[in-house]
């Protein structure tokens, strides 16, 4: 399906003035192939792009909209909020407001700074573990991404495994040297590191719920086995729950799965759709942040009191009966997927966790990086296409999560269904074409019928 008239038109314009014509590099299509229709507009589960086509938005922002989108009150308070001032540089009462939500929200979190992104959530966390423990190195796992700071682009996840550059030119030896390599859903493979590296090692960082090879859930017993690793080594366990954070439990996974993380990385939802992201943790390590200690970070707008007056909204509309919901939603959505791969004979592994999921292109299971990429990203680009021509629009790419919001109803996801359905009956045929929707031919009237 050719992008529309204008979305061409546009991306061309934007190519001329964005490197590749995006600000963020999975949102130019390179995985699936194609154009990316600009967005105009959107409104609760729904994008409607510069030539008026719509569709239902399974990206959401890559996590942050779980209210859906432009929600009115949201919008209410941010127009107050933005005649008081977009940003002062000063303190606010909003800050403390919203760190005492988090706090709340998530007991680990004793201490809270408010940054603008997950990645200097992710920078900062990991510069405070190496100041508190005088350690250089760190453990990440292939596959996880962590935001695009030096230290994490060594076999990352996301966008870098999408686009084929896992660990990306321009990061210095030295640092990637001191970033080490660990096997998702493996602990004995964090063990031998810490090990190895004994004395050596400031962190674990640990997407909770891996999202950024696909949603990965983590197997049973691999997260407390990351606790107690950690504590026979005196490193850190860092939660980066930028993802997982307020979408898997109103506490974020270390809520679900129990274990209580050094320091916690959060982003998306903690904003309600403006920049935020914070880290936090206990008390005894934050204090050695600037100015209450000696470790520097700093930011213009941290703490912004539009970002923050989101952020507020956005966490203070989290409710028990909004998680069930989520949760329903889900696994409706994954069990009709499972359904229609089924009956159309197409081999396709559903991960998920609550309201984000991903239908990998694979007989399965997919619990780590290898088994992720080895599922087939044709046949994903293909099925993406084929949804999109049909109204529906997932994530561009294979390794990431598709994500529900509390303005997606069960007709949505039905629909969603129908059309993948549709899809993945194409992509099984012999000519595997997808993309062009199959016209309902007009039901003919068997001769005769009543006129
Ligand atoms: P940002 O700097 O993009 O706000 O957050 C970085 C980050 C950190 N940690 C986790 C677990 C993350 O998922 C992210 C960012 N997520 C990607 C999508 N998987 C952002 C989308 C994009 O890069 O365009």
């Amino acid at each position: 399906m050719a992008p529309p008239a204008n979305s061409t038109r546009l991306f061309a314009r934007a190519r001329q003035v964005l490197p590749g014509g995006v600000d963020s590099p999975v949102r130019a299509f390179g995985a699936v192939g194609g154009r990316p229709p600009f967005i105009d507009r959107a409104r609760g589960a729904r994008l409607y792009d510069a030539d008026g086509r719509s569709y239902i938005d399974y990206v959401m922002s890559w996590g942050p909209l779980i209210h859906g989108h432009a929600p009115r009150e949201l919008g209410g308070a941010l127009a107050r909020a933005a005649r008081r001032g977009t940003s002062f540089g000063a303190p606010t009462a909003l800050e403390v407001e919203l760190g005492s939500l988090v706090r709340r929200l998530v007991p680990s979190i004793e201490r809270v700074r408010f940054v603008n992104s997950g990645t200097e959530a992710t920078m900062s966390a990991v510069r405070l573990a190496r100041a508190a423990t005088g350690r250089d190195r760190i453990v990440k796992f292939a596959g996880c991404y962590h935001g695009h700071g030096d230290a994490f682009l060594v076999q990352a996840g996301s966008g870098a495994t999408t686009l084929g550059v896992p660990t990306s030119p321009g990061v210095p030896k030295g640092t990637a040297a001191d970033t080490l390599i660990a096997r998702y859903n493996d602990v004995g493979s964090v063990a031998r590191l810490l090990r190895a590296h004994r004395g050596r090692i400031a962190a674990v960082i640990v997407e909770p719920v891996a999202g950024n090879m696909g949603v990965v859930p983590p197997a049973d017993g691999f997260l407390p086995g990351l606790r107690a690793a950690c504590d026979e080594h005196e490193t850190l366990l860092i939660f980066d729950e930028v993802i997982s954070g307020f979408r898997t439990a109103k506490g974020g996974a270390q809520a679900v799965y129990g274990v209580r993380p050094d320091l916690t990385c959060l982003g998306k939802i903690i904003g309600g759709g403006l920049p935020v992201g914070a880290y936090g943790g206990r008390a005894d390590l934050m204090d050695r942040m600037s100015p209450a200690g000696p470790v520097y970070q700093a930011g213009t707008l941290s703490g912004n009191p539009l970002a923050m007056t989101a952020g507020i909204w956005a966490l203070s509309n989290l409710s028990a009966s909004l998680y069930r919901r989520l949760a329903a939603l889900g696994a409706r959505l994954a069990d009709g997927l499972r359904a229609a791969a089924a009956a159309a004979g197409v081999p396709l592994t559903v991960n998920a966790a609550g309201s984000v999921l991903t239908p990998f292109f694979h007989p399965g299971p997919v619990t780590d990086y290898a088994s992720a990429t080895a599922a087939d990203t044709a046949a994903y680009g293909a099925f993406f296409h084929g949804l999109l021509a049909r109204g529906v629009y997932p994530p561009p790419s294979q390794f990431e999560g598709w994500f529900l919001s509390a303005a997606h109803t069960e007709r949505d996801v039905d629909r969603t269904v129908r059309a993948a359905d549709q899809a993945l009956r194409a992509l099984a045929r012999p000519d595997g074409r997808v993309g062009r929707p199959r016209r309902e031919r007009p039901r003919r009237r068997p001769r005769g019928a009543d006129s």
